[in-house]
């Protein structure tokens, strides 16, 4: 059993569709604790600082102005292998492929407004969970 740590994002486009319960409900119901959760404004610098990665995508300013378009939920949740059963009950970047029965697959029809983000492996997670909550031992 690995005991891991990952970040989640509840997007703006879930805030504004009032779907933050129905969110959370899915993955308390696997048995993933929330160790953490705050609402949040983002604004520019943070969203580059979280996506560094993306930066010189194409479709990066897009992205920057969808995180920073209102208050989104960042939280972390913990469990066994947490970082790849979170991406599991995401469904895939894109909400017009994503499998139905996960996250975006039941509720998304975008590949940008597709209403959260996980951790992409345990390293990522590490600093993306010290990004958002510094103070988290
Ligand atoms: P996330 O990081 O949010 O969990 O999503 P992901 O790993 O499935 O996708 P990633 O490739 O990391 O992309 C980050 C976010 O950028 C937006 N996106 N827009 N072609 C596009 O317009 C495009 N592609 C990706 C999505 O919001 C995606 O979640
Ligand atoms: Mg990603």
């Amino acid at each position: 059993m690995t005991i891991e740590r990952t970040l989640v994002l509840i997007k703006p486009d879930a805030v504004k569709r009032g779907l933050v319960g129905e969110i959370l409900a899915r993955y308390e119901r696997k048995a993933l604790r929330i160790v953490a959760m705050e609402q949040r404004e983002v604004d520019a610098s943070m969203a580059d600082k979280h996506y560094h990665e993306h930066l010189d995508r194409d479709f990066y300013p897009a992205l920057r102005s969808f995180v920073t378009s209102g208050p989104l939920v960042a939280l972390v949740l913990e469990g066994d292998d947490a970082v790849s059963a979170v991406r599991l009950l995401n469904g895939a970047t894109d909400g017009r492929r994503a499998e139905p029965g996960s996250i975006r697959g039941d509720w998304a029809l975008s590949n940008r407004e597709n209403l959260v983000h996980g951790s992409d492996s345990p390293e990522a997670a590490a600093r993306e969970v010290g990004l958002w909550f510094p103070g988290l031992g």
